[in-house]
């Protein structure tokens, strides 16, 4: 086999991630769903669970995680235009849109695509059922979205997407919708002329859920056309660009620009909360549990936790796999030399979003055989 499998959804979040880095880097890549058979014959078996995305490469190895994936790609040197900026500094920002834009936008992203039904139902039930059981008669067709459409649902709230949230999530979405669009009036991309690690976690849920279900799709088509046209952009092999090629060059590099500094003050007023109160409320968990609790792979959910967000108390899941995404940040910034981490904290501080760094859980998370595990 010379070519990379891709198994995934059209309408999976972090499968948007995924395929869109893959098609960048040009790798001859073939998409596959998971009602294929040898979702369950092949790579079940070795995920241990159901769960998309997941690559298969031509030595056959196979991935499950976006940041995996990205990384298996990127250290064996097949990477054609590397997520990682080379610049440190912007590395590590990189890093913090990687972590937000596939944790903190799930909010707006569950809420767009599960409760605007008149909208967004008949396009979801096609969409769902044809990759995850083709062929099926209307009977199955029916019994497959109301199983798969029903968690989803559960998700959200878990998520902390309830009737007294709507509101919230609805103004939080719109600010973060129209900073975002200034941003990309200018840089095609979020760091500048090239994707990067934050450009793949952002497009997680601004491809799948925002841009692609009907009623988002229209409210971002009015509301951000530079996101819009970005989103296009995040699905092709090339830069399809060419409005940028007829404006005069930014007057600052996007790592600069006033427009980045008001998206980072955007994930400290928005997403830092949570990270804190998660880091508080694993680390007093981390201290109740007995040694054994803590060994083997963990679930996705450890538990739940209510913090303060936009006026309102939010109940949502405790997800370990935030806190790995969390330390890749950490770390890149614990690596900076001394220059290069006072121009990070240049960035960070007046927007707020400096504590990102000092937020820690006392154990470390790690990622290996396709699951997430407490360091020992
Ligand atoms: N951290 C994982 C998350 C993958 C994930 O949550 N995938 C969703 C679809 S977008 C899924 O398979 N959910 C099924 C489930 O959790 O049961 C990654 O980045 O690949």
């Amino acid at each position: 086999m010379t070519h990379w499998i891709l198994y995934g959804m059209p309408g999976s979040l972090y499968t948007a991630k995924a395929r869109s880095y893959l098609r960048k880097q040009g790798l001859p890549l073939e998409e596959r769903a998971p009602g294929d058979r040898r979702f369950t014959t092949e790579i079940i078996p070795v995920t241990g669970r159901w769960i998309v995305p997941v690559m298969q490469t031509p030595a056959g190895e196979i991935v499950q995680d976006g940041t995996d994936i990205i990384d298996h790609v990127e250290q064996a040197g097949l990477a054609t235009r590397s997520a990682y900026p080379a610049d440190p500094v912007a590395r590590v920002i990189a890093l913090i849109f990687e972590l937000f834009g596939g944790e903190g936008l799930l909010r707006p992203a569950m809420h767009y695509r599960w409760n605007f039904d008149a909208d967004n139902l008949p396009f979801l039930e096609r969409d769902f059922v044809n990759t995850l059981f083709p062929g099926a008669d209307a009977e199955t067709r029916a019994g497959v979205f109301a199983r798969s459409s029903g968690l989803m649902r559960k998700a959200a709230a878990g998520f902390g997407v309830t009737p007294e949230s709507f509101a919230a999530v609805e103004a939080s979405y719109l600010d973060f919708l129209a900073r975002l669009d200034a941003h990309l009036a200018i840089h095609p991309y979020l760091l500048g002329n090239d994707p990067s690690l934050g450009d793949y976690g952002l497009i997680a849920p601004l491809h799948a859920h925002l841009s692609r279900d009907p009623h988002p799709s229209l409210l971002m088509k009015r509301h951000a056309l530079h996101v819009w046209r970005w989103v296009e952009r995040m699905t092709t092999r090339d830069d399809d660009a060419a409005e940028f090629l007829a404006q005069p060059a930014p007057a600052v590099p996007a790592l600069a620009s006033p427009t980045l500094a008001a998206l980072l003050a955007f994930i400290a007023g928005d997403y830092l909360p949570e990270v804190e109160a998660m880091a508080a409320w694993l680390n007093t968990w981390l201290a109740e549990q007995p040694a054994d609790r803590l060994a083997g792979p963990m679930d996705r959910t450890v538990g739940r936790m209510t913090f303060p967000w936009r006026g309102l108390e939010l109940t949502v899941m405790v997800m370990p796999y935030r806190i790995w995404l969390l330390q890749r940040v950490q770390d890149a910034a614990d690596a900076l030399s001394p220059s290069d981490r006072q121009a990070l904290d240049a960035l960070l501080a007046p927007a707020g979003l400096a504590p990102l760094l000092t937020a820690r859980v006392t154990r470390r998370v790690e990622r290996r055989d396709q699951r997430e595990w407490w360091a020992t």
